[in-house]
């Protein structure tokens, strides 16, 4: 039976768990869990991850949520993954774990609540609040920082120094990437001082091409709408109106 992915490809961890299966011909069917329409709280996707967030994944009768150990499952449940993915090796697995782990309470909580607070929030029934997504970003930034001056400081293109990818490089790599739904000058405040992030993100992407592009292109749709948004809705529109904007049809 083939394996199949519930996603949606707003939600970042789902993108790099879609590049994943993608780039090591891993065949899957991908099951569209539409976040905007409130989809992750069916009681029959409950039966699959029943604390009701995407990604998840169904192998026959094996059911998995959590996008990191569902990476590492496929990495080593899956013929022909190559091994810089996730390596044998003992040592490199635990500094990629160290690097996931670090990523969960750091990164991720920067960026996704940077994101939620300053604009997705109206979508799941929430107002927007300046204040934490002012302390996110603090996070974010000092995040970015870290991994600039912890992981990227040797002559690799990846983390941990390598020249070749891993599953860690592809989680953190799809975080980021969810800034661009900021507008430009929010963007270039936050990612602009950080030069060897952005080679970084650019060799995630090339390493992973097509796939990459094609995995985000909703999340270009959805930056598009959020220009266009911001050059005709008046403050106080605003949030009715990215609610709106995101439901019609990505
Ligand atoms: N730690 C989880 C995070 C999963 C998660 O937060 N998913 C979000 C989308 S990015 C979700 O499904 N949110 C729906 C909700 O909270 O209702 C992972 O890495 O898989």
């Amino acid at each position: 039976m083939k394996l199949k992915v519930y996603a949606y490809r707003i939600s970042q961890p789902c993108r790099a768990v879609i590049i994943f299966c993608k780039v090591n011909g891993i065949d899957f069917e991908e099951i569209r869990v539409d976040l905007f329409k409130g989809q992750q709280l069916s009681p029959e996707f409950k039966e699959i991850n029943p604390f009701q967030k995407v990604p998840a994944i169904v192998d026959g009768r094996f059911k998995l949520f959590e996008s990191h150990a569902i990476l590492i499952y496929l990495a080593c449940s899956f013929p022909g993954v190559a091994d810089h993915w996730y390596p044998a090796d003992v040592s490199r697995r635990a500094k990629i774990h160290s690097v996931l782990d670090w990523h969960h309470s750091n990164l991720r909580q920067g960026a996704a609540g940077l994101i939620l607070n300053s604009l997705l929030a109206p979508v799941f029934g929430l107002p927007l609040d300046p204040q934490a997504a002012a302390k996110s970003e603090k996070l974010l930034s000092l995040s970015l920082s870290k991994i600039e001056s912890i992981w990227l400081k040797g002559n690799g293109r990846f983390l941990l120094g390598g020249f070749q990818p891993s599953i860690a490089d592809l989680s953190l790599v799809c975080e980021i990437l969810q800034l661009e739904l900021l507008d430009e000058k929010d963007h270039s405040r936050i990612l602009g001082p950080h030069k060897k992030v952005q080679q970084w993100i650019e060799d995630t992407r090339n390493a992973t091409r097509p796939h990459f592009d094609e995995a985000h292109d909703m999340l270009y749709k959805a930056k598009a709408k959020f220009q266009l948004l911001r050059s005709v809705a008046a403050n106080g529109e605003r949030e009715s109106s990215i609610k709106k904007v995101l439901l019609s049809k990505m």
